[in-house]
């Protein structure tokens, strides 16, 4: 296997939607506040400024008030260099945001594959490295989604690994690979004997959340409030765009849901 390097790789495009003011209605696992729909728009806004910060084209959905998570649009479609993949949500909310999505994504690529039930995959679950994509199988993707995944980057001459994923809610929930053979994890990952060969730069337990950062051409963004992470992706050499998702924290969502990067 022979990552990619960063200065090779690059994206120039991403889509993001506006949060929904239902969004105080996704799903989540924690006990924290209710978002404010005010606070989680100007976040947003200043997330779509970093984008375009990185040098990314962003296209702007609207705000779909049917579907409360639908600003995490990460979670239905895989964006590789040479295809789409459009998901099945695990979570039974989540499953129309892929009819959504089809004909944005059907307007940048060619070839659009889809995951078919019984198989489920959530785009959180997928980290790319390369050629090669980690999938996790976590509480929403399952094997035959990943089954069908890995048939389909095979199909264009991509691998697809699978990892387990028992505590985070999906894989990059946990880690983020920052380019350069680096992967930034929690400690659930760190003893996974497929990232055994990667650098790894572990999240301290207070800072979890801050495990899922974006690289993107030559910087990486990472959530406000985590300032020994913030450090830590500094000490491997990248400059660090700093977002406050405090609003979409509340309701599980990280930095990396809230776009798709192509
Ligand atoms: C959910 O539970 O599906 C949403 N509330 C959060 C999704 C976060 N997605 C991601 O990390 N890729």
């Amino acid at each position: 296997m022979v990552n990619k390097t960063a200065s090779e790789m690059k994206f120039t495009r991403a889509i993001v939607r506006t949060p929904c003011r239902n969004m105080n209605k996704g799903l989540t696992s924690s006990n924290l506040e209710k978002p404010d729909y005010n606070n989680a728009l100007e976040q947003h806004h200043e997330y779509i400024k970093a984008l375009k910060y990185c040098g990314l084209e962003v296209t702007v959905l609207p705000a779909d008030e049917r579907y409360p998570d639908s600003a995490f649009v990460e979670d239905t479609a895989l964006l590789t260099p040479h295809c789409a993949v459009l998901t099945n949500p695990g979570a039974e909310s989540r499953k129309g945001e892929v009819a959504i999505i089809r004909d944005t994504i059907a307007d940048c690529y060619k070839r659009v594959e889809t995951i078919k039930p019984p198989g489920t995959v959530e785009g959180g679950d997928i980290m790319m490295v390369g050629n090669d994509f980690y999938i996790g199988l976590s509480g929403r993707t399952n094997e035959a989604g990943a089954n069908q995944m890995r048939r389909i980057l095979r199909h264009y001459g991509m691998n697809g690994i699978t990892i387990n994923v028992n505590e985070a809610l999906h894989l990059k929930t946990g880690s983020s690979y920052i380019e350069n053979n680096c992967l930034l994890l929690t400690k659930e990952f760190r003893k996974e004997p497929k990232f055994r060969l990667f650098e790894q730069l572990e999240v301290s337990s207070d800072e979890a959340y801050a495990a899922n950062s974006v690289w993107i051409n030559e910087r990486v963004l990472v959530p406000h409030g985590f300032p020994k992470t913030k450090a830590l992706i500094e000490s491997a050499g990248w400059e660090t765009v700093v977002i406050d998702t405090s609003e979409f924290r509340n309701v599980d969502g990280g930095l990396s849901c809230l776009s798709l990067r192509f």
